[in-house]
């Protein structure tokens, strides 16, 4: 009988250290990642403390699905003509980390985000001005000394 109490009191005590309701018990290791921010498990704002670049004081990086300021937040594009396609120089913060939803995109590069018609990978209407596909030129047909009808790319 004692022998058996003996071999169960470690296991219990182990048992109460891994099952302990108080947050200390997984606050391990004060700083793992070094960045200078205690994990939340420890009492601090570190929401990742094994990556040094995610921290409260890191620069949010656009899009990249990863909360890396720790407010729970992301930096999505804005899709404002519901494209798919994002305006590189219009950034909104998000809680959708996915940057999927109505208005935002995970993806930037739309040079009229008016328009649903342009963005990367649209097809470019020639002669109308308008860069429909936004590599910068709009496509210009023009005829060749065969007769027939060229393409030619005129900057916008
Ligand atoms: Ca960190
Ligand atoms: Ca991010
Ligand atoms: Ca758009
Ligand atoms: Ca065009």
């Amino acid at each position: 009988m004692f022998q058996r109490i003996a071999l169960l009191s470690p296991l219990l005590a182990l048992a109460f250290l891994l099952y302990s309701p108080s947050a200390q018990a997984q606050c391990t290791q004060l700083d793992q990642d070094g960045d200078g921010f205690l994990s939340i498990a420890c009492g601090g704002a570190d929401c990742d403390d094994l990556d040094a670049l995610i921290n409260p004081i890191a620069t949010e990086v656009v899009a990249d699905g990863i909360d890396s300021n720790c407010d729970g937040l992301e930096l999505c594009y804005a899709d404002l003509d519901a494209d798919g396609w994002g305006d590189s120089n219009n950034l909104v913060l998000s809680s959708n980390l996915s940057c999927a939803g109505p208005g935002i995109a995970a993806v930037g590069g739309d040079c009229d985000d008016t328009s649903q018609n342009t963005h990367p990978g649209a097809v470019d209407i020639p002669n109308n001005g308008i860069d429909e596909d936004c590599n910068g030129y709009d496509e210009t047909a023009v005829p060749t000394s065969n007769g027939n009808w060229g393409m030619l790319k005129r900057r916008y």
